[in-house]
């Protein structure tokens, strides 16, 4: 079999994606989600100009060899744009050789290892009744495991909170990447932060009990002493993770944050190769791994990430946020369902817009994703639809402090 054609369709139904297609001279096509939030023309660019040209020819079924060609000839090693384009090639190739196998592709990593894969919504309220709403709401929605985001006193406009309307008025619900023509300018305050949150999860859990597991995203915001204290704060009321505590490009920084407390930390999503994990994996600093099968080199790459974290008995949180396209929440599924260490399965529900756009076989119900029976991915393109919706420029906001310095989003 030959690689005859590869196609890179950016479309911004609801929000921006960036699917590479690439079809065999059998006639069959595969899909790669190469989504890079607020920088998706670089991706296609690094696809359509330099990674096209190179897949034409070659044998669709060899994908470790066509990984390690495109990781070690572009010299140039990892970063976000790198690693999407590699992993917008390899899932388009495990989505091809799982078709020609009629095989769903978690049959082709091994098969199920569960009946379902458990996973999280994200509850937010700019107070506690209107935070208590959504939580109910999400139980309805049928979620049984909810991320817990809220606002706080003395700032303005706080990450994951839907309800909170963003500079072009609308709520801030599927996405935080807004269409404006510059980055929103959000505020942000750690003290107040730190005082604030521990009652938010005491309230919670007076409301809805012990067993109902509660996530948090910390959203790289504090210094590791701050974590420290954080994850301390909250022992009291059991969280499933503390995410992203600290930005942790210093992967040691985790050392001290891990000595004071006993809230599993998951963190990962902005990290794109196993490297970034050595340490925090080798030194069990972390519960979860929260690296992104579309930022991370696809499913050839997460496969080694997450069977290098079993040795340690650290688990996959795969992320799934919106600006993860349907195709890569599909290949998520599949590795979900698949690997033995599989932990939990962020899932924000995509708008209508891009469910027109990407048909879906994959299905949820109470609390459980699966990622269906179709032969490959499950997940098929309306290339019609999506020519209807063409690239709008938005971007994620950023923080500053009080006194104007920039913080971290
Ligand atoms: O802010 O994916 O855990 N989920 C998250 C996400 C990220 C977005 C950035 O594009 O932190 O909501
Ligand atoms: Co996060």
């Amino acid at each position: 079999m030959k690689i005859v054609a590869a196609d890179v369709i950016v479309t911004s139904p609801d929000r921006n994606f960036v699917t590479l297609k690439i079809t065999t001279d059998d006639g069959l096509t595969g899909l790669g989600d190469g989504t890079l939030n607020g920088r998706e023309l670089a991706v296609a660019s690094y696809l359509a100009d330099h990674v096209v040209p190179l897949l034409i020819g070659r044998d669709p079924h060899r994908i470790e060899d066509t990984w390690q060609f495109l990781y070690r000839s572009a010299y140039w090693r990892r970063g976000p744009v790198t690693m999407a384009a590699i992993a917008a090639v390899d899932v388009a190739l495990w989505d091809i050789k799982a078709k020609a196998a009629g095989m769903p592709l978690y049959q082709l990593l091994g098969g199920a290892s569960r009946t379902g894969v458990m996973a999280y919504g994200h509850a937010s309220g700019r107070d506690i009744p209107e935070l208590f709403d959504s939580i109910r709401n999400h139980l309805e929605l049928g979620y049984r495991s909810i991320r817990v985001q809220t606002s706080v006193p003395g700032i303005n406009a706080v990450y994951g909170v839907a309800a909170q309307p963003g500079p072009d008025g609308k709520r801030y619900d599927y996405e935080p990447a807004q269409r404006t023509p510059l980055p929103a300018e959000e505020d942000w305050d750690t003290r107040a932060y730190l005082r604030h949150l521990p009652g938010v999860f005491e309230a919670v859990r007076n409301e809805f009990g012990p067993e109902l597991p509660l996530l948090h995203d910390g959203h790289h915001r504090m210094t590791p002493i701050q974590a420290a204290r954080l994850g301390k704060d909250l022992e009291p009321y059991d969280l499933f993770w503390l995410e992203d505590c600290t930005p942790a490009e210093n992967q040691e920084a985790l050392r001290l944050v891990r000595q004071h407390t006993t809230t599993p930390l998951a963190i990962g999503e902005v990290f794109n190769t196993v490297w970034d994990y050595q340490t925090l994996i080798r030194e069990q600093l972390i519960d979860y791994v929260r690296s992104a099968v579309t930022h991370t080199g696809g499913i050839t790459a997460m496969r080694k990430l997450l069977d290098f974290a079993a040795q340690y008995q650290i688990k996959s949180g795969i992320h799934g946020p919106t600006d993860i396209s349907p195709v890569g929440m599909a290949a998520a599924l599949h590795l979900d369902l698949a690997i033995h260490n599989f932990g939990i399965q962020e899932y924000m529900q995509h708008g209508p817009l891009t469910n027109e756009v990407f048909r879906q076989s994959f299905t949820f119900a109470d609390g459980y994703l699966h990622p269906g029976e179709q032969p490959g991915l499950g997940v098929e393109l309306d290339e019609q639809a999506a020519a209807r919706f063409p690239y709008t420029a938005a971007y994620l906001p950023f923080n500053r402090l009080k006194d104007g310095t920039v913080h971290d989003w």
